[in-house]
């Protein structure tokens, strides 16, 4: 019999803690032939980042995965053979003493957020004895061999490239979204939180003797647009020139529609965990607005992902790209450290690349979760 996996995933903010989860549980369920149950408690979110699902509906079908609503009033069911609550969220007190019963023993994981810091190999895979008598074990997705790895689908890399060498391809992309490519400009696409940096980078973008096409799905960065092009109300679809800046509102795209996005871009500026990730699956220079943690934590966690990055940039141009993440994620400087990154656009755009291709050449985190499974039987 096929194994079966339950995936637990309680939307705490954004779209990062579904679209983790969604990502996983249809790469098991097609790469790896397992049935699997994602429970959610947030529909509305699930249905943003998958339009065909019904947010009404508390069982569907969604690309052979069996979505549940995750409710308050937990409903009696049998535990799968591997349950994975996604990044700590409690499981239903009834499902672990079902868990704690079962006959024939659960793995029970839960998976980390993602982090670049040296700590993280030595918790990765390690267990830690529950109230009811069962293990839990901790598994850290990462950067490193000795972490739980990153998700990417088995045939990423090849369609991303087959896209980017396709410019046909991708402007019929981009034209089915609404968008007409300027020849020449420097296409970017823009999917942050609120930026106080925001309103100077533009500034510096608009003066510069290169076009740009500045891409803007939907989202919390619109505030701050809205302010800079002084409208009220700004739209999906709506379009603007300030000097060399175009500017155009996109709407929320799902997953797959998101990473030819990213594909089709110079430059991303992404946010959270999993566009984080996306973005350098893509292959490309990306700017990384991290997730604020309390008591300034995630500055650590972005320090040490950009430890990791710059290795092979010449000290040029890996001072010049830590500016520009510290500049964008302290909201302060961020036209003068766009000017002094595009000196060395060349080299960070080849190293991006070369990044990609070295953390593919890690196993998956979809095929490391399997792994784990099957030494653990
Ligand atoms: O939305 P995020 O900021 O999410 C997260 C979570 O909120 C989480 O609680 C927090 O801890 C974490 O950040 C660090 O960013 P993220 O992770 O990039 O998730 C966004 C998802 O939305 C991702 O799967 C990509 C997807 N997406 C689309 O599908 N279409 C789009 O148009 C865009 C812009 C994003």
């Amino acid at each position: 019999m096929r194994p079966t996996w339950d995936i637990f995933c309680s939307v705490v903010d954004n779209y990062g803690d579904i679209g983790v989860t969604w990502r996983l549980a249809r790469q098991l369920v097609a790469e790896h032939g397992l049935v699997v149950r994602l429970w959610v408690d947030d529909l509305g979110a699930f249905a943003r980042l998958c339009p065909q699902a019904d947010a009404q509906a508390a069982q569907q079908y969604q690309q052979g995965v069996d979505i549940r609503l995750w409710s308050a009033s937990w409903q009696p069911c049998e535990p799968a053979d591997v349950v994975i609550e996604a990044f700590a969220c409690t499981l239903p007190a009834a499902y672990l003493a079902a868990l704690a019963a079962r006959p024939r023993k659960v793995l029970w994981l839960n998976l980390e957020y993602l982090s670049a810091e040296s700590w993280v190999e030595g918790c990765h895979g390690l267990p830690s004895l529950q109230a009811n008598a069962v293990q839990k074990f901790f598994f850290f997705p990462g950067f490193t061999a000795g972490s739980g790895g990153l998700l990417r689908e088995r045939d990423l890399l090849v369609q991303r490239l087959a896209f980017q060498a396709d410019t046909a391809m991708r402007d019929d992309f981009l034209r089915g979204l609404g968008v007409q490519p300027i020849t020449d400009a420097r296409l970017m696409s823009l999917f942050a939180y609120e930026n106080r940096g925001l309103p100077d980078w533009l500034d510096a973008l608009a003066a510069e003797p290169q076009p740009t096409q500045l891409l803007v799905p939907e989202g919390r960065i619109l505030g701050d647009l809205q302010a800079w092009l002084g409208c009220a109300n700004v739209r999906v679809g709506d379009a603007w020139q300030r000097g060399q800046l175009h500017i155009q509102v996109l709407p929320f795209l799902q997953q797959d529609q998101y990473d030819r996005l990213l594909w089709s871009c110079d430059f991303n500026v992404v946010r959270g965990e999993d566009s984080f990730v996306r973005a350098q699956w893509a292959g490309r220079p990306l700017l990384w607005h991290i997730y604020t943690q309390q008591a300034d934590a995630h500055w650590e966690k972005l320090d040490a992902f950009l430890a990791l990055y710059v290795v092979g940039l010449s000290p040029a141009a890996a001072t010049a790209l830590v500016g520009m993440w510290r500049a964008w994620n302290a909201g302060d400087g961020m036209g003068e450290s766009w000017q002094a990154l595009l000196p060395v656009w060349p080299e960070v755009a080849e190293h991006a690349e070369n990044w990609c291709l070295e953390q593919a050449s890690q196993p998956d985190l979809a095929a490391a979760l399997v792994h784990f499974y099957l030494n653990w039987i």
